[in-house]
């Protein structure tokens, strides 16, 4: 049969129904399974590798909700056309999940013609679609896996692509990762840190860390952001940036986070009235309705001061569902919790945020700050910033400051707020009352001089 998108190969052989995907008429995963069985039959007698990838399209939910589910399934179709129009006489594609296709190449014999062809794909569905009058556009993932020896079966193959995918997805939009047997040892080790970590927070074991935050001018203290520490009896010490996406991933980061705001709270609490506490909110969390009343059950219980509480959200945290969002962060505000917007410059910024929520005050990420002395560009960065949050009426509070002409620098900016080892490093609640009282006991001497 002729197939009506050029050469790809779209139904050969047979014409079953079970076999196609309505939509697109491109083959669906049973078709897809089939013809890698059957390639790896033939090359039991023909040693040469092969290659398979899945594509996953990036961006595609929020585009069907935007444009609707019909210019949905259109974009969709034309999304098959592209592909198999790109396919040569040996290669072929399907549809194998509701945004997702799978590729098979039985003459790509190399991890990096693998990888040079998925460029390729992800270049050629990157091209605006049209939707009507207007146009849409996509990105898309891609995982791959080569098949090498008679040990391997389908199923291994193509779940060899899925976790390549996934690491393509989390690494970011538009990348190809092709599978790497380290990935499987990656995958292990996270899982070892799950279940420690669903232990350690069961026994509640992670612990608060408090970093100073100060006044840039008075050179005072004004309060702490609270920093999660864990160490585990197998593991050691395992970072912060480690454990906490894996509790974003495996939905441990609720427990994980009450546990850490309760404690930190209790510490808090027997500060002087005047410091507030930081806390930090993951992403996932501004999506989870219950993040807000968890929050305010766990103030009312240690009974602290709400209004003595900041909690800082990134943009990343606004995007996945900003009316979500919105909901928990005007929850929080109305009974007088404030809202920082962290690690701004970085990551997906929007300056339409600003616009649209109201933040009390702003974090400049630290990477602007260290090399704010070397490197003019990071200079007008900060000075734009600060001179943006004075017209919004929003505090700042630049990250981690280590040297002391960093720290003069930003005051002759205009920066009123300051973080970092300049000031402390994060110490445990002990380490914070002994750091609170030689600063006070330093203050009071020097107010009696
Ligand atoms: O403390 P630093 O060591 O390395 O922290 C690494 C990252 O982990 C930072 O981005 C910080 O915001 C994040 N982090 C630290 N503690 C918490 C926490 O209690 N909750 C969440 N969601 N993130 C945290
Ligand atoms: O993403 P967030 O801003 O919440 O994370 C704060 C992170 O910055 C923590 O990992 C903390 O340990 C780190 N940090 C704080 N001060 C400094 C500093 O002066 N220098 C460096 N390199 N890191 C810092
Ligand atoms: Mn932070």
């Amino acid at each position: 049969m002729q197939s009506p998108f050029g050469s790809g190969q779209i139904v050969s052989g047979t014409n079953d129904l079970a076999f196609t995907d309505p939509l697109t008429g491109l083959g669906n995963l049973r078709r897809f399974f089939d013809k890698v069985d059957r390639l790896i039959v033939e090359r039991a007698e023909d040693p040469a590798p092969f290659a398979v990838g899945i594509i996953d399209l990036d961006g595609f939910k929020p585009i069907n909700d935007l444009f609707g589910r019909k210019a949905g399934d259109n974009i969709l179709q034309q999304v098959a056309m592209r592909l198999s129009a790109s396919m040569d006489q040996h290669s072929s594609v399907a549809r194998v999940g509701a945004d997702e296709f799978a590729f098979l190449y039985p003459m790509v014999f190399s991890e990096d013609v693998a990888r040079e062809q998925a460029l390729m794909l992800i270049e050629i569905l990157s091209a605006p679609y049209d939707v009507g009058d207007r146009t849409a556009r996509l990105s898309a993932s891609v995982g791959c896996s080569l098949f090498y020896s008679g040990e391997e079966n389908t199923e291994t193959l193509v779940s060899k692509a899925e976790t390549a995918l996934y690491h393509a997805k989390r690494s970011g939009r538009g990348r190809v990762v092709v599978y790497t047997r380290e990935m499987e040892e990656a995958a292990k080790r996270m899982t070892r840190i799950e279940q420690a970590l669903r232990r350690a927070v069961a026994a509640g074991e992670v612990e608060p860390h408090f970093q100073p935050i100060v006044d840039l001018r008075r050179k005072q203290v004004i309060g702490f952001e609270a920093l999660a520490r864990w160490t585990d009896r197998d593991l050691g010490a395992v970072r912060p940036d480690v454990f906490i996406p894996i509790a974003e991933e495996r939905g441990i980061i609720g427990p994980l986070s009450q546990l850490l705001l309760r404690k930190a709270t209790e510490t808090a609490r027997n500060w002087p009235d005047e410091l507030f506490l930081s806390f930090n909110l993951s992403p996932s969390q501004l999506v989870d309705q219950n993040t807000g009343r968890d929050i305010l059950d766990i103030l009312d219980r240690t009974g602290f001061d709400p209004r003595r509480l900041e909690i800082e959200i990134t943009e990343t945290g606004l995007m996945s569902d900003p009316a979500s969002a919105e909901k928990i962060v005007h929850d929080l505000r109305a009974v007088g919790i404030r809202v920082s917007l962290d690690d701004f410059g970085t990551g997906q910024s929007s300056l339409g945020r600003l616009r649209e929520f109201h933040f009390d005050k702003l974090k400049i990420d630290r990477a602007f700050v260290s090399s704010i002395l070397e490197d003019r560009p990071s200079e007008h960065i900060i000075r734009a910033i600060l001179a943006m949050c004075e017209g919004l009426g929003m505090d700042v509070v630049a990250e981690g400051i280590e040297h002391e002409e960093q720290a003069s620098r930003l005051v002759q900016f205009g920066c009123g707020g300051g973080q970092g080892y300049l000031f402390g490093k994060p110490r445990d609640a002990e380490g914070t009352m002994n750091y609170l009282r030689e600063t006070y006991r330093a203050m009071a001497t020097w107010q009696d001089a």
